[in-house]
């Protein structure tokens, strides 16, 4: 792609992520929007090539995504799973007939040698996404969540399997330390041509950190000209969508807004400068200052579009003005 402008650059997990970013492709014009997804929830499966958080931005940006479930495609059957189940397979994991074409996809055309920058950016292509979605790597890192039974779990068999009730006690990303960041996202870096960069309100330990500890990502973008923006994945002690919450008290931190600024202040010194709270965590805004990164109060709970593209144009807001 040519770029015509200064790109913002948006981090993204699942869900949350994919929420703030459709916020983002509401007011930023294609070209000039960039969103790099994590990798380390995929998994194969069957035979196939699993990639939820890039199907759920898919999904999301397309207009696609199924609301009620917060993954996968609305209008969806079961017809696959039910067979499937019928026959004794493994039917954990809820493949919909509509999302099985995607992987089936997917995966025949990583088979033939595509990169999945490639197979991602067809995908997007024909699904009519102009926002560019990149993978965070080309090449293969598996989150691993280390239990405190002893066990050792990939991300999906902890998060879908076993519904997140095992007690965690760590997280590591196998094959991170030989993964390089993918094409499109290093061509970006390189460039130096960033306005701003997001952290979209995902996961910090399973969905934000595999991108930044990959390649030392974290310094990269802390060298970038721009301010970085975060926005807090914890309301009021919660999290807004899946299991950060339960980390935290199993990693022995607080659930809080604050104990996540803390988390990225001690783990990335240096990367964040803008840290966006919901107004329910308003009175940690002096602790979040304190600890060297400047607040920002919103409403940051996205129920409807009109939810995400005014925290979406907040944000921008509030990174032009760190930017002075
Ligand atoms: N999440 C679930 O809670 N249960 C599922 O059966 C499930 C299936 C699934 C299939 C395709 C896909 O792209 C995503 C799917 N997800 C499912 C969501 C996914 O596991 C998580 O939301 C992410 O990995 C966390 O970001």
């Amino acid at each position: 792609m040519v770029r015509t402008s200064p790109t913002v650059l948006a981090l993204s997990g699942g869900v949350g992520g994919a929420k703030l970013a459709l916020g983002l492709a509401q007011i930023v014009p294609s070209d000039a929007l960039t969103v790099v997804v994590n990798t380390g929830d995929d998994f194969e499966h069957l035979g196939l090539r699993i990639c939820p958080d890039l199907d759920t931005l898919m999904y999301t940006l397309s207009g696609l995504s199924n609301q009620t479930l917060g993954w996968g495609q609305q209008d969806e059957t079961w017809q696959f799973l039910d067979a499937l189940k019928r026959l004794g397979g493994d039917a954990w994991f809820g493949l919909g007939d509509r999302d099985l074409a995607t992987h089936v996809h997917r995966t025949a055309l990583l088979a033939q040698g595509d990169s999945l920058s490639a197979v991602t950016a067809g995908l997007m292509h024909a699904l009519g996404v102009l926002t560019q979605v990149v993978p965070m790597t080309d090449d293969n890192v598996a989150t691993l969540i280390h239990c405190q039974n002893g066990e050792t779990l990939s991300f999906q068999h902890y998060f879908v399997r076993d519904r997140c009730e095992p007690l965690i006690k760590g997280i590591s990303f196998q094959g991170i330390e030989t993964a390089r960041r993918a094409p499109e996202f290093e061509q970006l870096i390189a460039s130096g041509d960033l306005s701003q960069i997001i952290i979209c309100p995902s996961n910090p330990f399973v969905s934000v950190a595999p991108i930044l500890d990959l390649a030392e990502t974290w310094k990269a973008l802390k060298a970038a000209d721009c301010p970085v923006v975060l926005v807090s994945p914890i309301v009021a002690g919660m999290a807004l969508k899946g299991p950060a919450a339960k980390m935290m008290t199993e990693l022995k931190m607080p659930s809080t807004a604050l104990a996540v600024a803390q988390f990225y202040a001690d783990t990335y010194p240096g990367l964040v400068d803008g840290f966006v709270l919901d107004e329910a965590d308003a009175m940690s805004a002096e602790a979040v200052s304190a600890l060297g990164l400047t607040p920002m109060v919103t409403q940051t709970v996205m129920k409807n579009l009109d939810d995400k593209q005014a925290l979406a144009e907040a944000v921008l807001r509030f990174s032009d003005e760190l930017a002075g």
